[in-house]
């Protein structure tokens, strides 16, 4: 059900899509629906130039006949479709359950717009069920997750937080950094906790998508709604 809510959501994205623009192509399995209700535009005649936020989102699109480019020959774009793992009223988004929170923001951010495609599921009050993804230099690791666990704990929220693969195989980012997910319940200030964990050194991104997304098409049983 899950599966077939998420097609519905990235299908009436890829009717947002128009001739000649410039898209960021998100990556996870709505925004792989997205890049097939997309191929079939394109096979229809319809013009774009795609720009992936992962290697695995490179090899589909690729694939299916999408044109790609870079962000280096391509650096503003139009609008940008992908998933998240969790959305709130205001569209703040935690994203990077699959890994690539890195790309998806750089992507997100040279982005004029952004539409986030979701199941019903993803949709909460308050961001923080969904373990918070905070990607990290290997270099320094210890000293880094040391600095989270402070910031974690002036705003009062828990300091679990988990490399994920583990210690004898961390996950390996595409840029080659480790991810370190935060068990956090319930976020109270998204922009707080933000602020504060860019400030660390070791910290490359974290997975909180804020004043980014611009709508969201989410499906479920009644259909897709849009939030704005
Ligand atoms: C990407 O894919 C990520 O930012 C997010 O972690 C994940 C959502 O996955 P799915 O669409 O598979 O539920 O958008």
């Amino acid at each position: 059900m899950s599966d077939q809510f998420k097609q519905e959501a990235a299908e009436r994205a890829a009717e947002d899509v128009t001739e000649g623009m410039r898209l960021g192509i998100g990556t996870g399995s709505t925004a792989e629906f997205f890049v097939q209700a997309l191929a079939k535009r394109v096979a229809g005649g319809l013009n774009i130039v795609g720009v992936p936020t992962s290697e695995r989102t490179r090899d589909l699109a690729t694939e299916l006949g999408i044109k790609l480019t870079t962000l280096d020959e391509m650096p503003q774009l139009d609008l940008t479709v992908d998933g998240a793992d969790e959305f709130d009223p205001e569209l703040a988004l935690i994203k990077g359950g699959g890994g690539a929170l890195l790309r998806e923001k750089i992507v997100a951010a040279a982005s004029e717009r952004m539409i986030v495609i979701a199941d019903g599921s993803k949709e909460v009050d308050a961001l923080g069920r969904f373990p918070l993804p905070i990607e990290v230099v290997p270099f320094g690791l210890e000293a880094t997750r040391r600095a989270i666990v402070t910031v974690l704990s002036d705003l009062g929220l828990p300091d679990v937080l988990v490399l994920r693969g583990g210690a004898s195989q961390p996950f390996v980012t595409d840029g080659g950094h480790f991810i370190l997910d935060a068990h956090l319940e319930k976020i109270s200030d998204v922009k707080a906790l933000a602020t504060r964990l860019v400030a660390i050194p070791g910290v490359v991104e974290h997975g909180l998508f804020i004043d980014l997304a611009t709508k969201a098409y989410v499906a479920g049983t009644d259909g897709v709604k849009t939030v704005l």
